[in-house]
């Protein structure tokens, strides 16, 4: 039986690592490396241009890295 603090630790570690890759899947899709996701640089990531009215909340025109967590979460 693992501990409260062990289970704790787990489910850290697991939304860090969680987190870990959406970085690396934001920095894969900014291709410019301009530190956002423009329409254009989308194109190239499955589901997200579909998703994009809903996926830019702040509507201007480009995905940040808040964004695209929110996407990659659903
Ligand atoms: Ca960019």
């Amino acid at each position: 039986m693992m501990s409260k603090i062990a289970l704790a630790a787990l489910a850290l570690s697991l939304s860090s690592m969680a987190f870990a890759a959406d970085a690396e899947a934001y920095k894969m899709a900014d291709t410019d490396q301009d530190g956002m996701i423009s329409a254009t640089e989308a194109e190239a990531v499955p589901g997200l241009v579909d998703q994009w009215a809903e996926i830019d909340v702040n509507q201007d025109g480009q995905v940040d890295e808040a964004e695209f967590a929110q996407f990659e979460a659903n």
